[in-house]
């Protein structure tokens, strides 16, 4: 396998296809350049509820754009109730399996219900629309209940992640503002319990905004309540009404607020307004997964992320689909869940990343050779490049060589899927994104802003505002400004390297900043030195992503100590543990490297590239003229055979 080989589309996937043919590819991609707002307008019109109409599609007001200018809709009345009108109230909108082996098929009526009745619990309490609300669950369908419940009242919600830790959810309550907690006694992960009250508990004692706790319980597990601000979830439901009428809120109206890491200690928020994010992730929704009214979907990310935003919750519910989601590890009872639920549910479409590829090709092919996967018609990959071995095998192993692969790139401040091959169109190659989407204008340029030539490195960079993008750094737009738009001037920055081929296919190389990729979980530098020396016996410390066969990245520390006697090996243990308990479990550093100094250039800046060179290479080959003190690269890069 090379980087060259090409799978082009199946006839028969073409004859099926939304979009069917390279030529139909092409005129969905020049009418969206030539004439945008008509383009987008156009999708807009042809599946949406708006309350009221737009005055005009788009206002650029460098750098804040809005999309569907004046128009008011909701996002929840658009994944409800418009199916109940159009035919889909008895179709499954959800259908759900706990790690346990507990399994809940939600119609699209029933959901409406569900989000109806939570709606009004919030209302009986006292939110409105402009409020927020933070959602820190485990993958139940109360969930997406939750987030539907809050698009419905015009509540801005932000979802935490359920493996984040008591300090990055207060951090997040915080930043946000929010004045209700939405949680969980706790979920099921490889049949342990994820305490997430406690971490709420933890959390909230320094959160003196928030009023109410609101505990839906899924484990059972005897928790402590706190008297006037915990409540549980099927006691404020007893006797409300499972009608509520969805608010009519602006099209740039806030949705969602994600938190992602950049490139400093602090977590940004990322704003995703009404409109444009409900309108390019439902398009992209169709035109990327081929999505037909009986397909079977399952995308395995968490909803915690923005994957599971856009393409587990609003894209498939806005586009009628019956959308899969799974509570557990995919090895809990055994290596072969994934494959099991595949076969029990007749997915459709798999959805994916390349580190969870990687863990099951190491299980061995029997797991998956265990199950009847002639369901599957599509697969999708999604959150690091995945290496072309990894996609062989997805393709070989469980697409049988009948399913097109779709490797999508794209970010949370995108909102929605970028570059990727339309299925029934754009020949493949593994490890390339292949084309952009209609109405993405990407290009590899230097840091003047010049395109670099076919094949060249650079950086990606977007030339013009899409739907779905990023509106601001919740209350940051000066960062928003200068992080994305005053790098290289007048584009959007993705901080990812590529470069383009002779065919015009894109090939992502990885992030140009301090940002690690772990499990296809964007990951900061900054944000683990900074939790490394809030610990007493840590003087300094430098963080650098480590090639991983697995998750792509691993995190590797290099710590000085202050002063005193210290056992290395317990202290290394505990720093570990530490890390995890201030982020969360997915931060854990695989290796802490105590040091006596770390390489630093005459000005005080760690030289975190040298780092970066001594964990992949152990050698050092870069310039380092600007060292302040050279024997330290030698002695680091000498350390591990010591050891
Ligand atoms: C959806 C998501 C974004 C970063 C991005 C890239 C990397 C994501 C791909 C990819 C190569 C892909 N959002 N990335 N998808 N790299 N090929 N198909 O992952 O905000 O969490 O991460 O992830 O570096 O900038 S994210």
């Amino acid at each position: 396998m090379t980087e060259t080989s090409t799978y082009a589309p199946k006839p028969e996937f073409v004859a099926q296809a939304n979009v069917s043919g390279m030529e139909a590819y092409r005129e969905l991609y020049r009418r969206a350049e030539e004439t945008p707002e008509e383009f987008w307008a156009e999708v807009a019109e042809r599946e949406f509820d708006w309350f009221e109409k737009w005055s005009h599609v788009f206002e650029w007001n460098p750098p804040f754009a809005k999309w569907f200018v004046g128009a008011k809709t909701n996002v929840a009345y658009n994944c409800l109730d418009r199916h109940l009108k159009n035919g889909r109230a008895q179709k499954i909108a959800i259908l759900w399996e706990g790690e346990p082996g507990d399994e809940r098929k939600i119609t699209y009526q029933e959901l409406h219900s569900m989000v109806c009745r939570f709606a009004n619990v919030l209302k009986n309490r006292g939110y409105k629309s402009g409020d927020r609300a933070i959602i820190y669950m485990p993958m139940i369908p109360e969930l997406p209940v939750a987030m539907l419940a809050c698009a419905r009242l015009g509540i801005t919600h932000s979802v935490v992640f359920g493996g984040f830790s008591a300090e990055a959810l207060k951090a997040r309550i915080k930043d946000l503002g929010a004045t209700v907690v939405i949680t969980a006694d706790g979920g099921w992960r490889r049949a342990k319990e994820v305490k997430l009250k406690a971490a709420v508990d933890e959390a909230l004692l320094e959160c003196p905004d928030v009023r109410d706790v609101i505990v839906r319980k899924r484990t059972g597990s005897d928790i402590p309540m706190k008297d006037g601000r915990d409540h549980w979830w099927h006691d404020l439901e007893e006797g409300v009404s499972s009608e509520c009428p969805a608010e009519p809120v602006d099209a740039e109206h806030p949705l969602y607020v994600l938190y992602t890491s950049g490139t400093t200690g602090q977590p940004k928020g990322i704003l995703h307004t009404t409109g444009g994010y409900m309108v390019q992730t439902t398009a992209t929704m169709r035109w990327v997964f081929d999505l037909k009214e009986n397909d079977v979907y399952w995308c395995s990310a968490d909803i915690g992320w923005v994957t599971g935003h856009s393409y587990i919750v609003y894209g498939p519910l806005a586009a009628g689909a019956t959308t899969v989601i799974y509570e557990g590890a995919p090895d809990t009872p055994a290596f072969d869940r994934w494959w099991s639920i595949v076969e029990r549910h007749r997915i459709t479409i798999l959805y994916t990343s390349p580190t969870a590829i990687r863990a099951l090709i190491r299980q061995g092919d029997e797991w998956p050779n265990k199950h009847d996967l002639s369901s599957l018609r599509l697969l999708g990959s999604v959150g690091e490049p995945i290496n072309p071995a990894a996609w062989e095998w997805y393709y070989r192993v469980i697409g049988k060589q009948r399913c097109p692969i779709v490797d999508t790139w794209w970010q949370t401040e995108t909102g929605s899927i970028m570059i990727a091959p339309l299925p029934g169109a754009i020949p493949t190659k593994p490890g390339s994104g292949t084309l952009p989407l209609p109405g993405v204008l990407p290009q590899v340029v230097d840091m003047s802003g010049k395109p670099v030539g076919v094949d060249q490195e650079g950086f990606l960079v977007i030339r013009r505002p899409w739907p779905a993008m990023i509106r601001t750094i919740w209350g940051d737009p000066k960062r928003y400004e200068s992080q994305y738009w005053g790098r290289v001037p007048g584009v959007y920055f993705t901080g990812d390297a590529a470069r383009c081929d002779a065919d015009g296919y894109y090939w992502i190389l990885g992030r140009v900043d301090d940002v690690m990729n772990v499990s296809g979980h964007r990951l900061s530098t900054m944000e683990v030195e900074s939790a490394l020396v809030r610990h007493p016996a840590v003087a300094e410390a430098a963080v650098v992503g480590k090639p991983h066969e697995i998750t792509g990245q691993a995190v590797c520390c290099f710590v000085t100590l202050k002063q005193g006697n210290h056992d290395h090996n317990a202290l290394g243990t505990e720093l570990r543990k530490w890390v995890a308990h201030e982020i969360g479990a997915f931060a854990r550093p695989e290796e802490i490297r105590f040091t006596e100094a770390l390489p630093k250039t005459r000005s005080g800046k760690i030289m975190r590239r040298l780092l970066r060179e001594i964990v992949t290479t152990r050698t050092v080959t870069g310039d380092v003229t600007t060292l302040e003190d050279l024997t330290v690269v030698t002695r680091l890069a000498a350390q591990r055979d010591e050891e």
